[in-house]
């Protein structure tokens, strides 16, 4: 492939900060002529070799800036796509900024943008879109799953399925268009009728993809676990009592928590946020009528809501606290140690657990039954699941195409192509297969800078 970027970047691969190691990566044209500059040398290296040399100031050879290690990665083998040199130099803050002011005396040269190296090796064919997500995915795993699920992206587990069901889309599109442009010649009856049941098929295989219950966004984003109720059933403590840290206020005054407090968890490799809100009343002042309404907010989110009651509430408490029970939340009565409860009104509800953070009972049989919860919620199925809100967007627009091809009863075989047409070109977007110019920018500017 010819060149595409005249500039060659460069930026700190490794993490900011001090560290034994620290290693700059540069991608573009330049990079061989860095390095020859750099050490002094009048060849390059051996390609994916380590080299141990002094780095010399370009301008001043007798500046020594320190002693690293090099690696060139010439193109096309390199995460670009263009020819890459790595340097791996002594992880101190004043070494890398001597290395950087180094490198700007070069022409042609600068500090990459969020995501720039990604964004190249994309347009080199290295990765396609999602791929390039799942890397920065798995840079960001902070749990087993979330690993698990963005390395399989990373290697292009997406992409087969969705490049998959548009190479499938532009083989019916083939047929059609056949019928359109060779109206008269000898083709088989009826072919638009014989790709509705390929089309059917993908649209079921499509909409069973859709309707996973978000699994894949959860992973990638946390599931969220809200605990609701009345003031001073106590929300704050069973938020610190599972956060096993002092996080949350707690006292014996109604209304305490006003603003949502979120604690990440990893629970059975699952990343989950709980979070604790303002207890449910008529509020006495407007920042606390601010907090309900956060707290009623996030309960809509929440994947699962703990809704919290005392022992001691009166039957009119207990109703309000049933009526916030969805099918799959739990009912927590806490405060055991003072009393246990007898009101019929329990046996509406599926899921109840008896606590007592203060005394520090039945907390360990809630935990177990929300990790039952949230692995029973999360836990991978056979394929991999879609991760992302554009991938969703996409693909329902290609569902709603190949809905109205379904659909199509005036049987216009133009319109019923172009339907086909535009699904293959919403499949394509997820990917990047087809021109997505107007995409690329937001894609990449959700990167860190070095990748
Ligand atoms: N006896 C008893 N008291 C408890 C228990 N859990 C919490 N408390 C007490 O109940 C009071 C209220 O606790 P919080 O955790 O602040 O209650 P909350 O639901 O967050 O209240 P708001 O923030 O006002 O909505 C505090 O005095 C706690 O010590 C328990 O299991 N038993
Ligand atoms: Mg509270």
């Amino acid at each position: 492939m010819s060149q595409l970027y005249d500039e060659t970047i460069y930026a700190l691969a490794s993490g900011q900060g001090r560290a034994g190691v620290a290693v700059v990566r540069l991608s573009g044209p330049m990079s061989g002529d860095i390095y020859l500059s750099l050490t002094k040398q009048t060849d390059l290296p051996p390609a994916r070799k380590a080299v141990l040399h002094y780095i010399r100031h370009p301008k001043d050879e007798n500046q020594i800036i320190d002693q690293s290690l090099f690696l060139w990665f010439p193109a096309p083998n390199s995460f670009t796509g263009e020819d890459v040199l790595e340097i791996h130099l002594h992880g101190g803050l004043a070494i890398q900024q001597a290395l950087f002011d180094a490198l700007d005396t070069f022409d042609g040269v600068r500090l990459a943008e969020r995501g720039e190296f990604s964004r190249r090796a994309f347009e080199y064919g290295k990765m396609d879109l999602t791929e390039a997500e799942g890397l920065n995915d798995l840079i960001m795993a902070e749990t087993e799953a979330q690993r698990l699920q963005a390395f399989r992206q990373m290697q292009g587990g997406l992409s087969q399925i969705y490049e998959n069901w548009r190479h499938q889309l532009i083989d019916i599109l083939a047929y059609l268009e056949a019928d359109i442009d060779f109206p008269d010649e000898d083709l088989p009856d009826g072919i638009s009728a014989t790709q509705r049941e390929p089309v059917q098929k993908l649209y079921d295989q499509i909409s069973q993809h859709l309707d996973e219950g978000h699994r894949g966004e959860r992973i990638r984003s946390g599931y969220s676990i809200v605990l609701l109720g009345a003031p001073n059933v106590g929300k704050s403590s069973l938020l610190n009592a599972l956060a096993k840290e002092d996080v949350a206020i707690v006292s014996d005054i109604a209304g305490t928590t006003r603003d949502s407090i979120e604690v990440r968890l990893d629970l059975a490799g699952y990343p989950v946020s709980i979070i604790d809100t303002a207890g449910l009343r008529e509020a006495g002042d407007v920042i606390e009528e601010e907090g309900i309404r956060r707290a009623r907010e996030k309960a809509e989110k929440a994947d699962l809501r703990l809704v919290l009651i005392a022992a001691d509430h009166d039957e009119g408490q207990l109703k309000e606290a049933i009526d916030l029970v969805r099918d799959g939340d739990f009912l927590c009565i806490n405060k055991s140690d003072l009393g246990d409860v007898t009101s019929p009104l329990i046996a509406l509800v599926k899921d109840v657990v008896s606590l007592s953070v203060v005394a520090g009972d039945g907390l360990q049989d809630l935990l177990q039954k929300i990790e039952k919860k949230v692995v029973y919620d999360l836990s991978m199925g056979d394929g991999p699941s879609l991760t992302r809100r554009r991938h969703r967007y996409a693909i329902e627009a290609t569902r709603d195409a190949l809905d109205r091809f379904l659909n199509n009863t005036h049987s216009d075989l133009i319109l019923e192509a172009e339907d086909i047409r535009l699904a293959a070109r919403f499949l394509g977007e997820i990917t990047g297969r087809v021109d997505v110019e107007e995409i690329l920018g937001k894609v990449f500017s959700d990167f860190c800078i070095g990748k």
